[in-house]
This record gives C-alpha cells, structure tokens and sequence, in this order.
C-alpha cells in the first residue's frame, strides 16, 4: 500500500523568523524547512503518495476553537507584509473580555511568547489543519494508514489558545472527524506533552488521551502534562501522561510504552489511533532533551502499529531539519510494518 500523504505548498508561507523566550530571541525552530525536507524524503522514497488535501470546512475548525481566536488569526492576516506580532501584554483578571481585532490582545490567547502571528499564520494553519482533517477520511475510507503532514504544529493549541507554535489542534480535528460511532485513542509521541489535546477531551470518556514526554517540571509546557492529570467529570481515567527526565534512550523509551502507554490504549479497545507524531524525540533535536535515533523511532512506530489499529499520524514537532525526513519515515515504515504483522493490509 501506497499510503497516502496530505500536504498543501502554502503551509510554507508562514516563516516565522525569531522565537523569543525566556528574554532572548533565536532563530525560530518551527520553520517551513522542515516540512520542504519530509516532503522531499517522501518523494524520493516513492512508497507514499502525496497529495494536497481539500480545504477544511469552517464548521470542523469552529467546533474545536473559540471563535475570538480564530478572529485573532484574521486579524493578523493584515499585518503588513514582514511583520510579527509576539504577544507581550498577558491578560489576567480582565473584566471584559479580549477584543480579537486589537492584535496587542494577543497575549490574552497566548500562554507563551515563542509563538507569533503574521499574515501568512492564519492560511498556512488552515491547509495544516486541512491535511489532518483529510488524513482522517482517508482512514474513514478504509486506509490503514495516513499521514498528515501538518506545519505548523497543532498539540499545544486549546479551545481559546496558542503557544508551543500551535494554532490549531490539528490531531484534536483528526479527532473529531473520526469520531461519529467510532471509539478513538490518541497516542501523543512528541517529546513535549500535548496539553491542548489533553484539554480539549479533558472531559471525554470517548477519546482517550495518552501522551508520552519529558516531565514538566522541567520541560515545556511546564503547567501540564504530570502523571496526575487523568480526566476530568466523566472523562475521568481517559486521559493517561506517561513521562521520564531528560536522556531517556529508545530502550526506555520502549519500557514507557510497553508497560504505561500501550496496555491502556488496548484496553480502551479503540477503533481507530490519531498520533500526535513529534519527531523531537530524536538525539540530535535542538528543542527536546530525549536520546531517540532513527531506529528507535521505527521500533517506536512497530509497537505502535502492532495494537492492529488503522492510524492516522499527524506531525507534530520535531526539529532537526537535516534528519527529519529519515526519520519521519522510519516511523511511518515501522507502523506500516506494525500493522501488516497485526493482521492489517498495510503493505
Ligand atoms: C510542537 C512543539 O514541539 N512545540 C514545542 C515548543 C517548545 N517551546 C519552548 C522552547 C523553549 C526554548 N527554546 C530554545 C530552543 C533552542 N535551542
Ligand atoms: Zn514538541
């Protein structure tokens, strides 16, 4: 099987130049570079097939997003060709509410300053989300596997929040367009934990959440992600964050799933898996801290395919640009090895 790969060009427009944090800027980490390198991987491997998604109906983002956030995307939309706009003033205690049109209220949508808009932002996060919400009908239609070649990221982004360079939770909208009937796990690989998709089913006892990441107390986001977070109300036990320190090699990354991460996702008995795929689990990564290689991350992808379970992998993060596409291949390879030993037609 040829599997199918959803990418549009003008998710490259968006070229954010610096990243500020922590009182200084560097060159931003999240850049189109990154997805020109898959992209061109994928090519020369010639087992995928890729192709730009569909636009995705207004309807599928506004039912996952406040609708002031969205109009902060459109408000940045008119910026002036070449400008940014980092949230800088953090409403708190406000006693009304945040006007989306005045981009100096940015800040009261934002939970960090590494995350800016321009005009391109708003476009280049609609095609992103576009090609998660494709990858999930092809998995609709029967596929065993689809990749969404999401940038910018999506998993820190909440109903009424950016940050982490998310925008919109493109797995959470693979999610949703999935759901109908259908019992849907995500597994969250990125070395940073998901908040935003953990928020977003907090209450969910039909999607079950499971992220797997470097440990909060000392790695972004840093206000969630510890193993104590399990659910809220009825979602209550649907919501499972497994985490270890910095270092952590693909043999105890191994232990984490086999142990932690997998037995709860077979025992949710899930029809389907969004993966939230960060690749910055990998040694080299210039943002993450984990010791990951490249066939750690194919192993990674086996066990993963191996529940037998039709996936839907987003992108995520991931960050060193030269390896990026090896190594989203590895993964992809390795569930599609997964799933055809589990007993699904992948190959
Ligand atoms: C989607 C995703 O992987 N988002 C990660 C956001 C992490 N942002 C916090 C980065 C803090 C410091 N960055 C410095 C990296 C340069 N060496
Ligand atoms: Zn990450």
């Amino acid at each position: 099987m040829r599997v199918p790969v959803f990418f549009h060009p003008a998710q490259l427009a968006f070229a954010p130049e610096l990243e500020w944090f922590g009182g200084e800027a560097i060159a931003h980490p999240e850049t189109a570079l990154r997805a020109e390198s898959i992209v061109e991987a994928l090519r020369e491997d010639g087992s995928f097939a890729l192709r730009a998604p569909e636009r995705v109906p207004d309807a599928a983002i506004r039912a996952l997003h406040a609708p002031a956030l969205l109009a902060l995307y459109d408000t940045a939309a008119a910026l002036p060709a070449g400008e940014a706009c980092y949230p800088a003033v953090f409403a708190r205690d406000a006693v009304t509410a945040p006007d989306p049109s005045r981009l100096a209220n940015a800040g009261a949508f934002a939970f960090d300053t590494a995350t800016p808009l321009a005009r391109e932002t708003r476009d280049a996060v609609r095609w992103s989300a576009a090609c998660a919400h494709e990858a999930a009908l092809a998995v609709r239609s029967g596929a065993p596997l689809a990749y969404a070649l999401s940038r910018p990221p999506g998993h820190h982004a909440g109903r009424a929040s950016f940050g982490g360079y998310c925008y919109v939770n493109n797995a959470a909208l693979a999610v949703r367009a999935l759901k109908r009937g259908r019992r849907v796990a995500v597994l969250d690989i990125d070395v940073h934990h998901g908040n935003g998709t953990q928020a977003l089913f907090w209450r969910d006892p039909r999607v079950l959440v499971v992220s797997v990441h470097e440990h909060p107390d000392t790695c972004f986001p840093f206000f969630a992600g510890h193993p104590s977070e399990i659910g809220g109300g009825a979602g209550r036990g649907a919501n499972l964050n497994v985490t270890e320190g910095a270092g952590c090699d693909g043999r105890r990354y191994a232990e984490l799933l086999d142990r932690h991460a997998l037995p709860a996702l077979r025992a949710f008995r899930p029809d389907v898996l969004v993966l939230s795929a960060g690749l910055d689990t990998y040694r080299l990564d210039p943002v993450g801290r984990f010791a990951l290689d490249t066939g750690d991350l194919a192993d990674v992808g086996e066990r993963i395919g191996g529940l037998g379970v039709p996936v839907v992998a987003v992108q995520e993060g991931g960050y060193h640009t030269p390896d990026l596409g090896i190594n989203a291949i590895a993964l992809l390879d390795g569930i599609r090895r997964g799933l055809t030993r589990a007993g699904l037609a992948a190959e």
